[in-house]
């Protein structure tokens, strides 16, 4: 095992994982920006390295300094957490060209998931079903047209390098068609620098379900379950849960066999995520995250497994000592983002904490690097708390969420726990009927009505 890993992240991740290292009796390496020298990640480390200024760019993105950092303080290995270099292919590489092993999958799986169109090739290689639409990337508008036609409008034109929502746009009819191709390639070109583009059946109201997969080195595949990411606002997930309220058992049953048969012939190893659209009892794959994610404790609260703990034993070369049928599902677990904006507007409100009192007891689990007297930095992510309720019965978590919202006090910075706390007493979300068009038609009326 490692006797010291590099945690090349900030914030409640880097925390999260320096936690895990700790009862794993690994010592760990903090990397920080100048904006972060008073960091909860950077306290709570062994070590810690200053690798630049505020701008990411210059810091969490900047790949030879955090490599130096690593060689400086010999840890043998690098966590990348999630965003910043976490599904960079290129970092992984360098990382391992070092001799220092990188937390996470290799670079050709990365490099592959990173390219949607060849994702979506190599799942269909494996048997998954994907989204009808253009084999690869459209070449001549005349093929657009003639696909289109055969799946039915309207349809979706998406970026090839695209992913996270960005340079989407729907077609309703064959005569916008032309326009919307050149229109998606020019905006492609300009956001990714790339103007390849694919085409898929729009899906008007799915529910996004996504499948926590975990594999070893030696082949060994198991999933812990879905989780719901359908509440997301501009593209942003605001509450996650699992299991999801919209599947029943034979559909939970399906998703998990067809995900690990994939992931096990493509010779995936670590965790990752398999991105599914599900409308009418079918699952569509859209994407892979090859990377931890923010919303992994619900499925970490529902199977009892500490994922980060799975990555790093699997980065050591160990086999994973559970097999499926070992993995007891328990209950319901959700998870709130508190991000510092106004819980209105949602306009980013970085500043002071002054006081910050998170909430406790049974089935309550508040991952955050908050502190009373912390500055929340304007440069990152506004997330700066996530709350994770697990009760037996998903009626059992929402009557606790809703009692820990009402303890969570966060003063000094603007916060999107009222939104939360509106949020879970809305029929639709008790009754757990909403879809990824449900959370933005929500706040639109709700802003309406100010
Ligand atoms: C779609 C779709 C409808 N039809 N693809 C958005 C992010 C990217 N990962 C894929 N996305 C979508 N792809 C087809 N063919 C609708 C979305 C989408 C969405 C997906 C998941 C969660 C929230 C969303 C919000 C808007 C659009």
């Amino acid at each position: 095992m490692f006797e010291k890993i590099l945690i090349a992240n900030r914030g409640e991740i880097a925390l999260r994982i320096h936690r895990t290292c700790r009862e794993m009796g690994i010592s760990t390496v903090a990397v920080h920006s100048t904006a972060d020298e008073n960091a909860m990640h950077v306290r709570l480390a062994d070590e810690s390295v200053c690798i630049g200024p505020p701008p990411s760019s210059e810091s969490y993105l900047n790949i030879p300094n955090i490599v130096s950092a690593a060689m400086i303080t010999g840890a043998e290995a690098i966590h990348p957490g999630y965003g910043f270099l976490a599904e960079n292919a290129d970092f992984a590489e360098i990382v391992e060209a070092h001799g220092i092993v990188f937390v996470g999958p290799t670079p050709n799986h990365i490099r592959t998931m990173g390219d949607k169109v060849a994702a979506k090739r190599a799942m269909t290689g494996v048997g998954i079903s994907v989204v009808p639409g253009t084999e690869g990337v459209i070449g001549s508008t005349q093929e657009a047209r003639k696909i289109a036609g055969q799946i039915g409008y309207p349809v979706l034109i998406k970026a090839a390098s695209g992913g996270g929502g960005k340079g989407m746009r729907v077609t309703e009819s064959p005569d916008d068609l032309d326009e919307q191709i050149s229109m998606a390639r020019r905006e492609a070109k300009s956001n990714f620098g790339d103007d390849e583009i694919y085409l898929e059946k729009y899906l008007a109201n799915p529910r996004h379900i996504e499948l926590q997969i975990i594999a070893d080195e030696q082949g060994h595949v198991v999933h812990i379950g879905e989780r719901d990411c359908s509440l997301q606002r501009k593209h942003q997930k605001v509450l996650e849960e699992a299991p999801s309220p919209g599947l029943n058992a034979e559909e939970r049953e399906r998703l998990g066999d067809i995900g690990c048969n994939a992931v096990r012939k493509l010779g995936y190893r670590n965790a990752g995520t398999l991105e599914f659209l599900y409308e009418d009892g079918e699952f569509y794959f859209i994407e892979m995250n090859t990377r931890l994610q923010v919303e992994h404790p619900v499925s970490e609260a529902i199977s009892g497994i500490d994922i980060v703990r799975e990555q790093i034993r699997i980065a050591a070369g160990a086999p994973l000592f559970f097999q499926q049928k070992d993995i007891d599902f328990q209950g319901h677990a959700i998870e709130c983002r508190v991000n510092a904006e106004d819980p209105v507007t949602l306009v980013p409100w970085p500043g002071r904490v002054s006081d910050y009192h998170p909430p406790g007891g049974l089935g309550i689990r508040v991952d955050s690097g908050l502190y009373a007297g912390y500055s929340v930095p304007p440069h990152y992510d506004s997330m700066i708390a996530k709350l994770i309720v697990h009760g037996a019965t998903r009626n059992e978590c929402l009557m606790r969420l809703r009692r820990a919202l009402e303890e969570f006090v966060i003063t000094g910075v603007r916060t999107t726990v009222p939104l939360h706390q509106k949020l879970i007493g809305e029929t639709d979300f008790i009754n757990g009927r909403y879809d990824i068009r449900w959370l933005e038609a929500y706040i639109a009326a709700q802003s309406e009505n100010l």
